[in-house]
């Protein structure tokens, strides 16, 4: 049985192949690039696969995104339909995005990019803000990040509210399901954070009509994928002071080119794709277990639903 690793900096797939290698014995391990034998291979571990990847391989059980978003792989045009598509989550990957989350949400409450203007300018400035509890932030998206960061903002105190497709019950959040909650979960929301999946229903969400149903001059934290964004929109809603602040940790095109507006924006924090990255060695376990599990079982938790998108 043969495990395909890929991913685009090739310094990376021999590392994540060296690793699966330790945690898998028994098993061939390779660079999806040095396959010879595309009928021994059972399962592609990959993070964006190139169009036509996946399909080389005809007897393949499952892909593994490196990653706990599956966007990457479904964007494969010639992705064989009904592959099983099994994401990486896990505990490190939720602690890191809580910690991104309480770390710009507070930046953004505590007014910290004027505070940094005024000591720029030798302006002893105090700014006063409203308590945490006087201040509403929303969550889009409450699956494994969405609600961990939710309940952190809720423990800071805030008041916080979460969106998702099909409603949760999470203590100390005030929770809204669906388009048709879409519009109470926004009003008079001060902060919002991003953690929806990308799939068809949530491209282009974070426009002008959504920021114009947000509290005038909110702040926006996108830790999700950069797709959800229309940038112009953004750029606007900036221009009109609609929206304050934002952080963003994902793109359209990543690395972000060096001439995209964002980069300068004074009113942009910008960040590597960093809110929450996978941990190699507690990734490769993971991966490592799912398949061992997926292989016996025909399932594992992680399993994602394709047809759904996430
Ligand atoms: P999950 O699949 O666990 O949860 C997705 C959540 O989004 C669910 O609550 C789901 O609702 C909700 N949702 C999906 N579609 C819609 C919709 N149309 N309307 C409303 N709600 C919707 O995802 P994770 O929490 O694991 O990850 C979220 C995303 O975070 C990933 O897809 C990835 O893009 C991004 N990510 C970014 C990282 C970074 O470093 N920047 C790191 C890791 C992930 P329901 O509960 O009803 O199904
Ligand atoms: C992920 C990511 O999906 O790193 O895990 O963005």
């Amino acid at each position: 049985m043969t495990v395909a690793v890929y991913l685009p900096l090739e310094e990376k797939t021999r590392w994540w192949v060296d690793q699966l290698s330790e945690l898998l014995p028994g098993r061939n391990v390779w660079p999806l690039d040095a396959v010879t034998d595309p009928e021994a291979v059972r399962y592609a571990v990959v993070w964006r696969p190139r169009t036509g990847d996946i399909a080389r391989f005809p007897n393949l059980r499952a892909v593994v995104s490196i990653g706990a978003g599956i966007d990457h792989v479904l964007a494969d045009e010639e992705l064989p339909s009904g592959i099983p598509i099994i994401r990486t989550t896990g505990r490190d990957l939720t602690q890191r995005m809580r910690e991104y989350v309480a770390l710009h949400v507070l930046r953004h409450h505590r007014d910290m990019p004027r505070q940094l203007r005024a000591q720029a300018e030798k302006d002893w400035h105090a700014i006063v803000v409203p308590v945490a509890p006087s201040r509403t932030v929303g969550v889009m998206g409450l699956g494994n990040l969405g609600a961990a960061a939710a309940k952190t903002l809720a423990g800071l105190g805030f008041a916080t509210r979460g969106w998702s497709r099909s409603g949760r019950d999470i203590p100390g959040v005030e929770t809204f399901a669906g388009a048709d909650g879409l519009d109470d979960f926004l009003a008079g929301c001060e902060i919002l954070v991003n953690l929806l999946p990308l799939t068809g229903e949530t491209h282009g969400i974070l426009d002008e009509s959504l920021f114009g149903r947000l509290a005038p001059g909110a702040c926006i934290v996108n830790c999700a994928r950069g797709p959800h964004v229309v940038d112009d929109d953004l750029l606007s809603a900036l221009r009109s002071g609609q929206v304050k602040q934002a952080t963003l940790d994902v793109f359209h095109q990543e690395p972000l080119p060096v001439d995209h507006p964002f980069w300068s924006h004074p009113a942009i924090t910008v960040t590597p794709h960093v809110a929450s990255q996978i941990d190699p060695g507690t990734g490769a376990r993971l991966i490592a277990e799912n398949i061992k599990i997926f292989d016996t079982t025909g399932t594992c938790e992680d399993l994602a639903d394709a047809a759904r998108g996430y």
